[in-house]
């Protein structure tokens, strides 16, 4: 089937056949979620012929190709978005209403692809949907988990997690290529041996290996023919289970092998900027790794023959460290196997790899044991220790031996390997994710390395993707954008700018405020459904959705929220704007204070929403199992936008950027790309509050902040944090908080109140205290909101990757014809 030409009727067809011969069915008995695979099946049958197009294209045209490699893809669901991008959504909607059934309701069948823990994935799939938008060849590569990120229940008010099963049913858009299976190696020992010409050559024995199995996903460029694949890779046994031919030996290390392979694809690490170091992580990583580059350098080899020309046509974006092997691995496979000298291999690696780092929680920095890391992988460590002894070399050539220095920038030192600076080594450019953010790497955290490599480092600031997160996420405003200025957007997001005039206009004011309300009424049945709970669609909705982490400080905002509790109660005539306080956020399990703060929001919802008292002023809700799909639903309803990290601590946020696209206005702290937005909307249109970076990581220094005096001095904050300990949101366990209250006062290993919580608490309520007003003015309010989605055109992903493609990669646009 062609996308252009398909009619309703092919389409139709396709969807019974597929019932048919599948599920033996006629479309009358069959499920929605047959109806859904059906559907997603019909519509693979036309991504597919764009894609063997597409690769063919690539082929003849000899493009240079980025390998963007990443641990995380949080993808969502494919079934909407390929229908968006191949302009065919409208069509299966008439078929299937046609057919008696929703398309929504049909969507709701599919399962998240969970690949991912929060922003660092997501960004990931925004990426590849602009690559393709753009026409850049690319592949995303991966791993194919087959248990994505966990289901969050809430119990009790607790967090408990259930295995995300989303292959249970398959999964209709992948294609296995068992045709490009790679063998992996772990563990085992290096041996040199001489060659009839006295050539030394390294023999690897007594290892471990898997053989790892690519499964394509297609990933849909908008209106252009060009799909592009995200490559995810599956472990298999490298022997198949032969008993009778095994010697004792032979059967211990198939059963091995066997239990190696499925247990290193099995589940997703559910930490968010938190680096875990076991060993079956380091595995994963080097099990992707190893697989991507050697398929790389091979399909590379076939084509072109000499391997000095591998920069001209490839380069592996590495996303964090999680998959800085790439840098050792490139090295082994052009010595080892292809036989090129030190230098020869090392200028090749540094001109293919790009890294971009994502954070400077020191908690997130990757830094393996020496130990783990040289049994895990000998030779790569024997090639680490050489590029760590060049590396020394260089910074004693440039700076002079100073032993400090040298113990603060080797890549091998307190008995770690440092993945980051590998990567600084290894690469050929080093970003940061917004301007503060890579400020703050080349100023403070990276200077050293600034010092040796000015010209590697540079900014990139996030982006994300227009298509999913207003064009699929929030039709009703996509719709009334495109009516007013065209549909240029789509693919250039700064055409937005054409609404701006219409902010002052009374009329567009009303439709657009209109839009928002029946986004909030959408969200409003959602939670219903899913909470129990019913909240007001025309109070405030002031929403926090992301992952659970300290310095992201929800914390802060559910003490803001029993602290306009408090004052309710003392005064439920208290002029305030009715708001409904929404949160959504998943902890790691393994972060007991994270899951806590759970637990204390819901207690908190508890109270506050069955308090007759307050006059429905206050709700607060909690929603369940927070991820991409239900996060289209909520950025559209929101009206308010908490970006309230601890200044300097997120790199860059990207849930700020899809709140402001729908229409919502930020109250955020100058943190990470908060920054940028306020920037581009104007400070009159966004309410920024709290401690600068600089004032951040000055204090920090200084080391002379002490939360009791806030606490001492200021009443609303005394009442709060005394709140935490009395029992009044827990009457049978007024201990249970006891560890946030000593976080916030007493700290205990960690300095007290270590993410300013309680001393941007005043400025904090203050700016609620704006926003309150600001809403009470709805014309005012309308032209803030429209603003902020008029202003949103520098935040799309498709601005972001042109920068990397351009800048960095140096990639050329390909476009694929499709002969009709
Ligand atoms: C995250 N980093 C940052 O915390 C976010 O601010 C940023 O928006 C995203 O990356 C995307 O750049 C991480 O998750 C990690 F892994 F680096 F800790």
């Amino acid at each position: 089937m062609n996308r252009t030409s398909v009619t309703k009727q092919e389409f139709k067809e396709a969807i019974f056949e597929n019932i048919k011969k599948q599920y033996r069915k006629t479309i009358d008995q069959a499920t929605e979620e047959q109806v859904f695979q059906a559907v997603a099946y019909a519509v693979k049958e036309i991504i597919i012929d764009q894609w063997i197009e597409t690769h063919k294209t690539y082929e003849e045209q000899d493009a240079k190709t980025v390998y963007y490699l990443s641990m995380e893809f949080l993808m969502g669901r494919a079934l909407g978005n390929n229908l968006i991008n191949l302009e065919v959504n409208t069509m299966v909607k008439e078929v299937l209403a046609e057919l008696g059934f929703d398309l929504n309701a049909i969507e709701d069948q599919e399962p998240d692809a969970g690949t991912g823990n929060g922003g660092l994935g997501r960004l990931a799939a925004c990426f590849l949907d602009s690559l393709a938008t753009l026409e850049y060849p690319a592949y995303g590569c991966g791993i194919r988990y087959r248990y994505g990120i966990f289901e969050q229940k809430i119990v009790d008010g607790y967090q408990v997690e259930r295995p995300d099963e989303w292959l249970k049913n398959g999964n209709p858009f992948e294609v296995r290529r068992s045709e490009y299976g790679m063998e992996v190696k772990f563990g085992g020992n290096v041996r040199v041996v001489k060659d009839e010409l006295g050539q030394e050559r390294r023999v690897h024995e007594n290892y471990q290996s898997v053989r790892a199995i690519p499964y394509d996903l297609p990933i849909v460029g908008y209106d252009n023919n060009t799909v592009n694949t995200l490559r995810l890779w599956d472990a298999e046994a490298v022997q198949s289970f032969d008993l009778g031919s095994f010697d004792r030996g032979d059967y211990q290390k198939a059963v091995e092998q066997q239990n190696l392979a499925k247990t290193i694809v099995e589940v997703l690490y559910p930490n968010d900027n938190h680096y875990q170091g076991k060993e079956l992580r380091l595995k994963q990583q080097y099990f992707f790794i190893s697989a991507t580059v050697q398929q790389v350098v091979k399909k590379f080899k076939q084509k072109h023959g000499d391997i000095s020309l591998l920069p001209e046509k490839v380069v592996f974006h590495i996303n964090d460290t999680h998959p800085s092997l790439t840098i050792p691995e490139l090295m082994r496979v052009l010595m080892d196997d292809e036989g090129l000298a030190w230098g020869e291999a090392w200028a090749i690696v540094k001109k293919t790899c790009g890294y971009t780092n994502h954070t400077i929680m020191s908690e997130a920095l990757e830094k393996w044991p020496i130990e783990l890391f040289s049994r895990l992988l000998p030779r790569i460590y024997q090639i680490i220790e050489e590029i760590n002894r060049r590396f020394c070399a260089e910074i004693v050539d440039k700076f002079g031996s100073d032993n400090e220095r040298l113990r603060r920038m080797a890549i091998l030192a307190d008995g770690q390997v440092k993945m980051a600076w590998l990567c600084i080594a290894g690469s050929h450019s080093v970003n940061g994710v917004a301007r503060l953010h890579t400020d703050i790497l080349i100023n403070e955290e990276l200077k050293d390395f600034y010092a040796l490599y000015p010209k590697k480092f540079n900014n990139k600031t996030n982006g994300i993707t227009q298509r999913r997160f207003l064009l699929h996420g929030n039709p009703l405003l996509a719709d009334w954008v495109t009516r007013k200025v065209g549909d240029g957007w789509i693919t250039d997001l700064p055409q937005i700018k054409g609404i701006a005039p219409l902010a002052d206009d009374p009329k567009a004011q009303k439709e657009f405020m209109q839009i928002k309300y029946e986004n909030k009424v959408r969200l409003a049945q959602y939670i219903k459904k899913h909470n129990g709970i019913d909240v007001d669609p025309r109070s405030i909705f002031d929403v926090q959705v992301k992952r659970l982490h300290e310095y992201k400080r929800q914390l802060m905002d559910v003490l803001h929220v029993m602290h306009l509790y408090n004052e309710l109660r003392d005064n439920p005539d208290m002029d305030m704007m009715p708001r409904t306080f929404i949160f959504g956020a998943k902890a790691a399990p393994g972060y007991r204070r994270a899951k806590l703060v759970i637990k204390l929001i819901n207690n908190v919802a508890q109270v506050v929403n069955n308090d007759p008292n307050i006059n429905n002023k206050l709700k607060v809700v909690f929603i369940e199992n927070y991820r991409v799909s239900n996060a289209e639903i909520i950025f559209a309803a929101a009206d308010v936008s908490e970006q309230i990290s601890t200044a300097s601590k997120e790199a860059s946020g990207t849930g700020n950027m899809k709140f402001m696209l729908n229409g919502a206005v930020t109250i955020g702290t100058l943190d990470g790309a908060n920054i940028e937005i306020a920037e581009e909307v104007g400070s009159e249109n966004c309410f920024i509050f709290g401690m600068t970076a600089t004032e951040v990581l000055q204090l920090q220094r200084e080391k002379s902040y002490n939360p009791w005096d806030i606490y001492n001095n200021n009443q609303a904050v005394r009442r709060v944090v005394t709140q935490l300990i009395n029992g009044f949101y827990a009457p049978e366990n007024p201990e249970l908080f006891r560890e946030i209250y000593d976080s916030l006062l007493n700290g205990g290993g960690e300095p007290a109140d270590q993410y300013f919580i309680l001393k941007d608490f005043d400025a904090y309520a203050q700016a609620h205290r704006e926003v309150d007003l600001a809403y009470r003015n709805q014309t005012k309010w309308a032209r803030m909101a429209m603003l902020n989605t008029a202003s949103a055109g520098k935040f799309s992903s498709d601005r972001t990757i042109e920068e990397y493609a351009k800048e960095i990669w140096k990639l050329e646009k390909v476009h694929v014809e499709m002969d009709m």
